[in-house]
């Protein structure tokens, strides 16, 4: 029988070298920048498929890993999914967000158009498994929402790494795609990752982030 518990594999760093990898991995991840313009050609699966073991690793209620992923390469899968989700957008920029909502957005320059959904080369659907389909029934997953969420940050910081690009997307209501992606009952959609190379040319919105003072409190 495999053992319950098995010694944990944990390397420590001298304090330097330790702020030097810190530091080093901020200048990295403060690179990232959420980008709405792909170019068309093709990115390495091997690479996406690494990411999705990184994101794969993270903790999870109970260990249950609720994270189910859907990668769409099919130009008319992709075709279709812009369709229902620009469906939603329309609705949503013209009636459904109040005003401040849509004030709050004009600095990113968005609109229900979504051309990036099917120019990028793949499309990654993100699902979360809110309960088990066992033998005897539905089996309750704990944290779910959570454990996507921290799954999806460990997935976007790990296609940036390796140089990829990616915009989350998050068109609401977001049913269609489950039923476009044919996911069973048990799963929710969480968001699209629309990922890639920029375009060439590619502008981002010019953002600052804030200070650590403003999100930080030490007590
Ligand atoms: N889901 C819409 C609107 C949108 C909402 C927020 I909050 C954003 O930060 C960006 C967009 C869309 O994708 O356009």
């Amino acid at each position: 029988m495999e053992p319950a518990f098995v010694p944990f594999e944990f390397t420590e760093y001298a304090h330097e070298e330790m702020l030097q990898r810190s530091r080093e991995f901020h200048e990295e991840m403060r690179r990232r920048r959420t980008v709405r313009h792909f170019a068309e050609r093709p990115v390495p699966r091997e690479v996406v498929e690494l990411a999705i073991r990184t994101a794969a690793t993270a903790p999870s209620g109970a260990h249950k890993q609720p994270w189910r992923f859907v990668l769409v390469k099919d130009p008319q899968i992709k075709a279709r999914i812009r369709e229902a989700a620009e469906e939603e957008e329309r609705r949503s920029y013209q009636e459904r967000m109040p005003p401040a909502w849509i004030q709050d957005l004009e600095p990113l320059g968005t609109d229900w158009n979504k051309p990036f959904l099917t120019t990028c080369p793949y499309l990654l659907a993100v699902f979360a498994e809110t309960f088990a389909l066992t033998e005897s029934g539905p089996a309750k997953h704990y944290y779910v929402q959570e454990s996507v969420g921290i799954a999806t940050g460990l997935l976007i910081a790990a296609l940036h790494h390796a140089g990829l690009a990616t915009l989350t997307h998050t068109p609401s209501p977001m049913k269609f795609l489950r039923e476009i992606l044919g996911r069973p009952r048990n799963e929710r959609p969480f968001l699209l990752l629309a990922l890639g190379y920029p375009a060439p040319g590619c502008e981002v919105p010019n953002l600052t982030r804030k200070r650590l003072e403003e999100v930080l409190t030490v007590k």
